[in-house]
């Protein structure tokens, strides 16, 4: 992937202006979050007025950031520009009641599916948001201290499986070799965001994989959280999207669905899959969105319709590909 020029016009905006909100989409991710600190740290380090309209508690492994104490601690009538970062489409922003006025909105992300709703867009497929946040923040001649290098990586470093998924490039780690020069040791913070669990999320992890299935002779694995489960073990769904992803390391599966039972038969779905399956477009049909490789959306309804649905769908794709 050929890293592109950052538009001269998003850089100009952030330069002239001096009072900007900050908005991610709902149940922040690691990459929505790190982008906002390193983006709003950027920002206040050059005398800029930033506030952050975030919807909170932020997940507990990303509450180490100091900079998350000064969320939501006012929200102005007026901005002269609202960034709205890591949100594919205004829909899934998590917005005030009342939204205040402003000049210019910047959409800066690296969903595939983000058609461009800012008034200005710095969109680009990158591993996270945060790479384009770094880039831009480096254009504004900001230098990072070690929360900010901390928050870039965290994004990343999430929103790649630790470095691991496809969407890593050399781009990826030349960022990260600059972060490397910034703060020399990231070893303790790799194993906050990858490894540790409270005892509920270990608990909640064992569930999914205890319910894991093979759906008929499909190379898909179907692993549900139900609504129970997932309120016996702390109630908290954000912090399972890595689950996802284990049903996707069993051998010979190709596709891996993971429903979380957010209220009595409402699922968030949970989408991973190999090359060459697009299940983005499978989320795209269902009113969601992500990457290639990595999508999710909601649903409401039965279990059996949705395991029946997926296998159709795979099976098209699999036509389609003609693999
Ligand atoms: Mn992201």
């Amino acid at each position: 992937m050929m890293m592109q020029r950052i538009p001269d016009a998003v850089i100009s905006c952030l330069k002239e202006n001096q009072r900007f909100l900050i908005l991610l989409h709902q149940k922040p991710d690691g990459d929505a979050i790190g982008s906002a600190i390193a983006m709003g740290k950027g920002l206040k380090s050059l005398g800029k007025e930033v506030d952050y309209f975030i919807e909170v508690p932020v997940e507990e492994k990303l509450q180490f950031f100091n900079e998350v104490k000064t969320f939501n601690q006012k929200l102005e009538e007026s901005y002269d520009v609202v960034i709205i970062l890591d949100c594919s489409t205004l829909a899934y922003c998590y917005l005030p009641a009342t939204m205040p006025v402003y000049k210019t909105l910047i959409v800066i992300d690296h969903h595939k599916s983000n058609r461009g709703y800012g008034d200005l867009n710095f969109l680009e497929i990158t591993g996270a948001t945060a790479e384009l946040v770094f880039r831009l923040v480096k254009a504004l001649e900001v230098s990072f201290d070690e929360e900010m290098a901390d928050a870039v990586f965290t994004a990343i470093s999430t929103d790649t499986g630790s470095f691991q998924f496809s969407n890593v490039t050399s781009e990826t780690h030349l960022i990260l070799s600059q972060l490397y020069e910034i703060k020399n040791n990231y070893s303790a913070l790799s194993k906050k965001l990858h490894h540790e669990k409270n005892i509920d999320q270990m608990k909640m992890t064992g569930a999914a994989i205890k319910s894991l299935e093979i759906l008929d002779e499909m190379p898909i694995a179907f692993m549900i959280l139900d609504y129970d489960t997932i309120m016996r073990y702390g109630g908290l769904i954000n912090i399972s999207d890595d689950i996802a992803n284990l049903g996707q390391n069993t051998i010979g599966v190709a596709m891996t669905a993971l429903l979380k039972e957010v209220k009595p038969s409402e699922y968030r779905v949970s989408l991973r899959a190999r090359y060459p399956f697009d299940i983005h477009e499978i989320a795209v049909k269902y009113g969601g969105g992500g990457h290639e490789r990595a999508a999710g959306f909601n649903y409401s309804g039965d279990t059996a319709t949705i395991k029946q649905e997926l296998m159709e769908m795979y099976q098209s794709q699999r036509e389609k590909d003609d693999v």
